[in-house]
């Protein structure tokens, strides 16, 4: 029973670390049409949300920090490698 546990913990670290390094890299965001829905050119954080964008990749991305995404901001978060990959 105690080895049972333990397998299971290990399965669910596992699953967190593969699930964290697959939204770690902005690469693999959807394309900007697909996320901004309303066709008014940028990207809510209701529209960031519900694609599943990072809330850290969204601040990140809004560089003129006026509360949305324009295709340029999110274009060049995209265009980014994974944090892993560029520290090499
Ligand atoms: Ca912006």
């Amino acid at each position: 029973m105690k080895s049972f546990t333990r397998n299971l913990c290990l399965s669910l670290v596992s699953v967190a670390i593969l699930g964290g390094t697959a939204l770690a890299s902005p690469a693999n965001l959807p394309d900007f049409d697909q996320v901004s829905k309303d066709n008014d050119r940028v990207i809510s954080k209701h529209e960031a949300v519900q694609a599943n964008i990072p809330a850290e990749f969204f601040l990140r991305a809004d560089q003129n920090h006026d509360g949305v995404l324009q295709k340029e901001e999110y274009d060049k978060l995209k265009a980014e490698k994974a944090p892993e990959t560029a520290a090499k």
